[in-house]
């Protein structure tokens, strides 16, 4: 075994039952680290218990194991992030993964911190870059199936015990939140889906609120990649529910878009019964009826654990504090200093004050708006905690898009930087337009013909279901002799390709990048959309580079490589088969560096599997089809950089750069994101077409998406 694989085995070793002891697999070995430990003790698995110099963990420990996480929570926040310092300042990756095996950490600290806190030191420490951590699903079962799946695996391993045999998958009902009484639930594949919530996790696991010593400035453009991934998981939501639009009963139960939650002392009437335990069904995650009502959530101090103490009016002071900034057009620093909210960097200034993260601002006087009410929301049904209530999912990035709420907060959220976005000029014709080049059409064809033989229709997508197996026992308490897996089921589309013509009237190649968007035409009742209303309901599909020579050209462009999503397999893949066999080079950087699946940044990104929403049953849902072509030299970031996924060197994976940037780079693309439909258009244009009219470096045309409801896809086939 090299060295990379032990390291990778011991990461799947640490990851294993993690509410259980460790129990090292037999021919993994975790050395004591020399650097903590006397060297008398180094070879031995397990050291003497005292004499040890072992790192100082009363902070981490202030959240006692067997508890839930919420890394919404400061007090929880800081525990974490003391436990990350510790996991960063191991001198080697080895050194990291023997201190985390020992039984101190390992087996004393809170399981969910654990799991925080050696995957934010994995991805962040640039020696561990070719290393890869599970799915977040396999490790945690407990935070996407309900607890019903622990029974049936126990009684499953019970079986194999008496009669060994290969144990069929658990199945998983996809709809096993609630019933199709509550229209709300139609949603529940979107909602509940493995791969979404996986992102969810990555993306918040990538970007913290806070980082250690070492990172001295956030993420380039945390704040506004904090903006336009919730703006666009928004949109897709959004429209993923107008697929109801010619449902009869959607339209009877009035059900519309997602509104805003702002009234914060009106009740809540969207209930959400999530049925998730954790520690292995010990602990519940706390349910929230219809009709609760914020209140001021006073968590008191419990053993060691810190408690939290705000009132709502502390949120609706921060509101005003934010939009009397926004209005302003600048906030001010706890220095004095005044921030101009700019067009350029005004999205991340308030992304960072909104969220709030480390680099807000003034987190004293803007506060902690969009945490905050995730902690508000997730303990609404025992503000005070006198009924020892867990929180609900709202408190975990891992579970908090189950939860209906959750769009309804981050709608509010949004529309903040949508009045900020209002106060911001128009795009004029010169920022909008690309002399020289002209798109004359585009289209889609699914890449598989029909099993009838004939040419795929164009301009169609089909969408249906996709069965797939993933591994449990990772997470599970007990061992078995077989693995056990459960099949879900979740949206797929078929495979298509974009072609793209396009002229170019210049004497010379231009290199130009294609920006495609997808948005519904009309609403839950029929009604066309209007330009204002379309505009925030544009989904980004893909941005790429590409060379356009003097006269007519075709571009074609398949849909998995999309540029907001990460593959398949890169979701639902099986760590122990496709361990990583690149050596790591001095520096930390892995040589020979395969094009696909190699790191822990790779886990973010959209899944691919919802790259478009899903669409009616036939005829299909009608959808408009939007590509624009702006310059690449003017767009270009750096020399290095590609639209796609930073230069090839650098390259691990294959980046879902849109919603999640590059890591250790700057966002490839020096356009505000969501670029052109960010800003309101001038009065006078008043449809999609209006848009397009005057540049002919964009075009569009309508699609349909039309839903078969059967199954498309089994991975494992
Ligand atoms: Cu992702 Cu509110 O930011 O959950």
């Amino acid at each position: 075994m090299s060295d990379l694989q032990l390291r990778q085995r011991q990461i799947l070793n640490l990851f294993e039952r993690v509410a259980q002891p460790l129990t090292p697999k037999p021919d993994i070995i975790f050395e004591l680290p020399e650097f903590v430990f006397p060297p008398d003790s180094v070879s031995a698995f397990r050291p003497p218990a005292d004499g040890l110099n072992i790192p100082e963990l009363e902070l981490v420990k202030t959240v006692p194991r067997g508890r839930l996480f919420s890394t919404f929570h400061p007090g929880h926040r800081e525990a974490a992030y003391a436990l990350v310092r510790i996991f960063k300042n191991a001198p080697t990756v080895a050194d990291m993964l023997n201190l985390a095996a020992h039984p101190d950490i390992r087996d004393q600290v809170n399981e969910h911190i654990f799991v925080f806190a050696l995957s934010a030191a994995l991805i962040q420490r640039r020696d561990a870059r070719s290393l890869r951590i599970p799915p977040i699903w396999e490790i945690f079962p407990g935070k996407f199936f309900e607890t019903r799946v622990r029974s049936e695996a126990q009684t499953t391993v019970q079986q194999q015990l008496k009669q060994p045999a290969k144990a069929e998958p658990i199945i998983i009902d996809r709809n096993f939140a609630a019933t199709d009484r509550v229209v709300e639930n139609k949603l529940s594949y979107f909602r509940e889906d493995l791969g979404i919530n996986s992102h969810h996790w990555h993306w918040h696991l990538i970007f913290p609120v806070e980082a250690t010593a070492d990172i001295v400035n956030p993420p380039d453009r945390r704040g506004e990649l904090f903006y336009y991934m919730h703006q666009q998981i928004l949109a897709r939501r959004l429209v993923v529910s107008y697929f109801g639009s010619y449902d009869a009963e959607r339209i009877a139960n009035g059900l519309a878009r997602v509104t805003s939650y702002h009234d914060w002392d009106q009740p809540i009437l969207e209930a959400y019964f999530p049925k998730l335990t954790t520690a292995n069904g010990a602990i519940h995650w706390a349910s929230r009826p219809s009709g609760l009502v914020l209140k001021d959530i006073n968590i008191p101090d419990e053993g060691t654990e810190l408690g939290i103490e705000f009132q709502i009016h502390n949120l609706e002071l921060w509101r005003t504090r934010i939009l009397h900034a926004i209005h302003k057009g600048s906030v001010v620093k706890g220095n004095g200093q005044v921030i101009q909210l700019d067009d350029k960097t005004g999205t991340n200034t308030l992304g960072e004050l909104i969220e709030a993260s480390q680099w807000s601002a003034d987190k004293l006087f803007y506060g902690d708006l969009h945490n905050f009410g995730h902690i508000a929301m997730c303990y609404i049904h025992d503000p005070d905690r006198s009924h020892s209530e867990n929180m609900g999912v709202m408190g975990d990035s891992v579970t908090a898009m189950r939860d209906p709420i959750f769009y309804r907060w981050h709608k509010f959220i949004d529309s903040l930087f949508q009045q900020f976005k209002a106060t911001l000029s128009p795009y004029t014709a010169q920022q909008l337009t690309l002399e020289g080049i002209t798109l004359n059409s585009v289209e889609v064809r699914r890449n598989q013909p029909p099993a009838s033989g004939l040419t795929a229709p164009k301009n169609l997508i089909i969408t249906g279901w996709q069965e797939s197996v993933v591994e449990l026992d990772r997470g599970l308490d007990f061992s078995s002799l077989t693995p056990v897996q459960a099949r879900v089921t979740h949206l797929q589309h078929e495979d298509f390709t974009y072609r793209i013509q396009v002229t170019n009237s210049t004497k010379t190649s231009q290199d130009v990048v294609l920006r495609i968007f997808l948005t519904p035409i009309k609403d839950q009742a029929g009604r066309t959309f209007s330009f204002r209303e379309q505009r925030l309901l544009m989904i980004e599909l893909d941005k790429f580079v590409t060379r356009i020579t003097p006269g007519a050209n075709v571009i074609r462009r398949k849909s998995d490589e999309s540029s907001v999503t990460i593959p398949f397999e890169q979701t639902f893949r099986d760590l122990e088969t496709a361990a990583p066999a690149v050596p790591i080079a001095p520096g930390g950087v892995p040589t020979n560096l395969p094009t696909d699946k190699r790191t822990n940044f790779c886990g973010c990104g959209w899944p691919d599997h919802f790259l478009v929403p899903r669409g009616v049953p036939n005829p299909g849902m009608p959808f408009t089809l939007f590509v624009m072509a702006t310059s690449w030299k003017e767009d270009r970031v750096n020399e290095t950089t590609t639209a796609t996924g930073g230069d090839d060197t650098k390259k691990l994976c294959r980046n879902a750069a849109s919603y999640c940037g590059i890591l250790d780079d700057k966002y490839p693309d020096k356009r505000p994101m969501g670029f052109p439909f960010d800003r309101p258009p001038d009065k006078s244009i008043t449809s999609l077409a209006k848009f397009i009219d005057k540049s002919a470096n964009m075009t569009t045309t309508d699609i349909r998406i039309q839903f078969e409801n059967r199954v498309l896809h089994r991975f494992p086939q």
